[in-house]
């Protein structure tokens, strides 16, 4: 049966970069609800201009715009094999939705949390960058390009860093994560559908774990 994973974790805490790995080795499509509402927000509409202030927030963008996204991006014929979610659910409406989604779509569902302590999550989201050109994600700290601010895959490109990526903004994103989201590892946990993982490991060590995870269903 085609599956759903569900990448849970604090900000920072590597959804973003193992998404990447699964959707690079496994061809399961990575489906980031903080991505593409990045890119909503950088249109020009009233609507566009709300998802950037709650973005730049670090609050949650309502439940009915998130959901409509994701419905119509897991309809698309490249998730018809499973897909990967990276930041949804993040509230129990949204939760709610995708077991209706996983129903209706024949698929079943498998959710991870990475576990990272909060003085690891600053330094992870401070020192984030990415390529505007790839997506790629380095660390200043952790996982720096070979040359200062540059894409290693896009000669002279210069990265991005995050309009909440500031020690403040990480501190509300935090909090928002503690009362709406993490209530959610519990869900999964009673339903016997979660697998944790320590996520101070290096990526490949943790990109290992996962594939494990997925595999070891299918038997
Ligand atoms: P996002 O975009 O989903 P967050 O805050 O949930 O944002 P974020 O910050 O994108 O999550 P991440 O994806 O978990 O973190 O982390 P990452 O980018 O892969 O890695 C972070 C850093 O650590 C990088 O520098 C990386 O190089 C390094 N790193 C990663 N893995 C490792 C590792 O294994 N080892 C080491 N040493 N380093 C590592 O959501 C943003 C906003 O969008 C809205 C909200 O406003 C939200 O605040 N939004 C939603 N609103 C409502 N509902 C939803 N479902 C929403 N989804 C998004
Ligand atoms: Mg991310």
């Amino acid at each position: 049966m085609a599956k759903i994973i569900v990448l849970m974790g604090a900000p920072g805490a590597g959804k973003g970069t193992q998404a990447r790995l699964l959707q690079e080795r496994l061809h399961l499509p990575q489906i980031s609800t903080g991505d593409m509402l990045r890119a909503r927000a950088e249109t020009d509409s009233p609507l566009a201009r709300e998802v950037k202030e709650l973005q730049d927030a670090g609050k949650l963008i309502p439940d009915e715009l998130v959901i409509r996204v994701v419905r119509e991006r897991t309809s698309q014929p490249d998730c018809k094999n499973g897909y990967v979610l990276d930041g949804f659910p993040r509230t129990p409406a949204q939760a709610a939705t995708l077991e209706g989604l996983a129903a209706e779509q024949g698929k079943k569902i498998i959710a991870i949390v990475v576990d990272v302590p909060f003085d690891l999550l600053l330094k992870r989201v401070v020192g984030r960058r990415s390529c505007p050109v790839c997506g790629e994600i380095y660390n200043l700290y952790f996982m720096p390009p070979k040359v200062d601010e540059l894409c290693d895959r896009h000669l002279g490109v210069k990265l991005d860093q995050r309009t909440d990526d500031t020690p403040e903004k990480i501190s509300v994103r935090l909090k928002t994560y503690e009362e709406q989201t993490r209530p959610l590892v519990g869900y999964y946990e009673q339903s016997h559908r979660l697998n944790r993982i320590d996520g101070t490991q290096e990526p490949e060590a943790i990109y290992r774990q996962i594939e494990g995870f997925i595999k070891s269903d299918e038997d």
